[in-house]
């Protein structure tokens, strides 16, 4: 089969809306026989797609499985670099050292590696990142910025306004990014971040951007020890969202932020990020390895580091933490 034939029947079916796509025009078209379409056809059927075939009009599709296969991406890809090539799995332990690996066999900027289910989806600090089948964006991106390796942890913040973004347009659902890692919705952590790196001593080889998103899970879908911490895209809007291309839209912009970053620095994308924050002006505890500290956030400096100010008027940055929102 030619995944390329494939891809493309996918799109002209999804696109067609239910009209019948003719199976001699793609066979000229893509100059093959009919009968190699008709094999095609049938491999998407086996993929999940329901599709109907009625004599001397062609296909219709009836309806496509709610799955990331790639073709549900790419038919709402807009992004240059980012999503080409994607590697899908069904089931995997972690995205992360699939996209690790692929990288170090020199995968192209912006390859993603995206999966239905995690058996061992991995949080920061060895934390566990809980990934039910089918129903989140379990995805790790490959991006290869010219920037020195201290400069790596801002594609945290860069991703939360793309994911932040992407949701608002595809769910019109609005998240609010807890520094640095964290989007909640009504309080509740709907995803989460996750950036490693692969880098010389000056120069960053490949940063892995582990992006994880609750999306059409119901309440009782999340492990009971997170139920009250968790939420959901679809809990909050209440409708299912098309996990396909909602991931195209996390692309997009993060594709458009990391180039804005790469040439102009945090800068303009610190804006932006400052009005999607749940943290600035609230009172906060951030606990680090060693120490905590309360005080009020003030804001993020141009290198993405949080500055807290506490009770004895001093103002402390902070580089990495689990941030605890107080009640006022
Ligand atoms: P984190 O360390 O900030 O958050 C982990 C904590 O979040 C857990 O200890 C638990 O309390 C809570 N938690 C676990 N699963 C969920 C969930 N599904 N929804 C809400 N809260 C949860 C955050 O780490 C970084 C997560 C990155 C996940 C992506 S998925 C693709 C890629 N592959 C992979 O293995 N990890 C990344």
């Amino acid at each position: 089969m030619n995944p390329a034939i494939k891809t493309e029947i996918t799109k002209r079916l999804l696109s067609a809306a239910g009209n019948p796509i003719s199976g001699q025009q793609l066979a000229d078209e893509f100059q093959v026989s009919r009968t190699a379409i008709w094999k095609h056809i049938k491999e998407l059927e086996q993929d999940g797609f329901i599709i109907e075939t009625i004599k001397k009009k062609g296909y219709i599709l009836q309806s496509s499985p709610d799955t990331l296969q790639k073709e549900q991406i790419e038919q709402y890809l807009t992004s240059n670099r980012f999503g080409h090539p994607i590697h899908y799995f069904v089931e995997c332990p972690s995205t992360q050292p699939i996209a690790h690996k692929l990288a170090q066999e020199n995968a192209a900027d912006g390859t993603i590696v995206i999966c239905e289910e995690q058996t061992a989806g991995k949080g920061r600090l060895s934390r566990v990142w809980k990934s039910s089948k089918g129903k989140g964006i379990w995805m790790s991106v490959i991006i290869r910025p010219d920037i020195p390796p201290i400069k790596a942890p801002q594609f945290t913040l860069i991703a939360a306004v793309a994911v932040t973004r992407a949701i608002e347009d595809v769910a019109n659902v609005r998240a609010e990014i807890k520094w640095p890692n964290d989007l909640l919705i009504n309080g509740k952590k709907c995803t989460g971040i996750l950036t490693e790196l692969q880098a010389d001593i000056d120069r960053v080889q490949a940063i892995i951007l582990g992006i994880g998103v609750n999306v059409n899970q119901d309440m009782e879908e999340f492990p009971e020890d997170i139920q009250h911490i968790a939420t959901s895209i679809k809990m909050v809007s209440g409708s299912h969202v098309d996990r396909g291309q909602l991931v195209a839209r996390i692309l997009h912009h993060l594709e458009i932020y990391t180039d804005l970053y790469v040439k102009h620095g945090f800068e303009p994308l610190k804006l932006l990020w400052e009005s999607y924050s749940g943290t600035l002006g609230k009172r906060i505890k951030a606990v680090m390895i060693h120490n905590e500290i309360e005080g009020v956030a003030l804001g993020i400096t141009n290198d993405g580091v949080l500055q807290v100010r506490t009770d004895d008027g001093k103002v402390h940055g902070i580089y990495s933490a689990d941030i605890e929102i107080q009640k006022d």
